[in-house]
């Protein structure tokens, strides 16, 4: 049994950290630096199959993220099924027409038009899986709703582990944010307490793959520090 100890009256269990000297810590946060600066989204998949069990695993490490009072206030939807995919791209795509048509502003298409994507989504056919994540907008307790903690907060933690988690696993993946969303919630038939949040295909990129030639911000821009 681990050690443990009770702090008013809760059981806290001892925890084995790893501490660094000072070279191997520059290093490792270096080359973790270089590690997910070479990640890239990708808009173009090979169909090629990845395994469930790497899926699951991807989706165990992005609910290691910390979560207001620990509430872990997401649902993953892992979805391979060729006809739930192509519901999901026909109302995407419906949305989408929108929105390029009508909902966004001049700006707004001008700053998309050198990442060149358009109303068009066949990655929600081709790539073998979309995740799904939904916020768990509140708890059913005893017959009572609860709302959980900072879930938007909690919910993008996740996310973002989810990316570095594909990334790890050597596959790529794409935020897509059809907007509004709620046909996820009606297609997946999730429960009315969760919400979609963001859209991941996973896969392998289509070979060769070409991204649009982005720089990205230097600790300058990105960073103040008061000593
Ligand atoms: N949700 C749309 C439009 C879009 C918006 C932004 I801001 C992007 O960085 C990329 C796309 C789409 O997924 O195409």
């Amino acid at each position: 049994m681990s050690e443990h100890i009770f702090i008013n009256g809760h059981k806290h269990v001892s925890h084995q950290h790893e501490s660094y000297d000072v070279d191997t810590m520059k290093n490792r946060s270096k080359e973790f630096y270089k590690w997910l600066n070479s990640r890239r989204s990708v808009r173009e998949y090979s169909d090629k199959e990845v395994s469930k069990e790497v899926i699951e695993n991807i989706m165990m490490s992005a609910s290691t993220a910390p979560s207001g009072a620990h509430k872990q206030p997401w649902t993953f939807c892992a979805i391979s099924s060729a006809e739930i995919k192509s519901k999901i791209r026909a109302a995407a795509e419906a949305e989408e027409k929108e929105t390029y048509s009508k909902r966004m502003s001049d700006r707004w298409r001008k700053d998309l038009e050198p990442l060149g994507t358009d109303d068009n989504k066949p990655f929600l056919e081709i790539a073998p899986w979309l995740i799904v994540v939904f916020k768990r907008v509140y708890e059913h307790e005893n017959g009572e709703k609860h709302n959980n903690y900072y879930v938007n907060e909690s919910v993008g933690i996740a996310s973002g582990m989810l990316i570095s988690a594909i990334h790890n696993a050597g596959l790529v993946t794409l935020t897509h944010t059809p907007s509004p969303m709620n046909f996820l919630t009606k297609v997946l038939e999730r429960p009315s307490n969760e919400r979609p949040f963001l859209l991941l295909p996973v896969g392998y990129p289509k070979e060769p793959i070409y991204v649009p030639n982005i720089d990205r911000k230097g600790l300058d821009e990105i960073s103040v520090f008061y000593e």
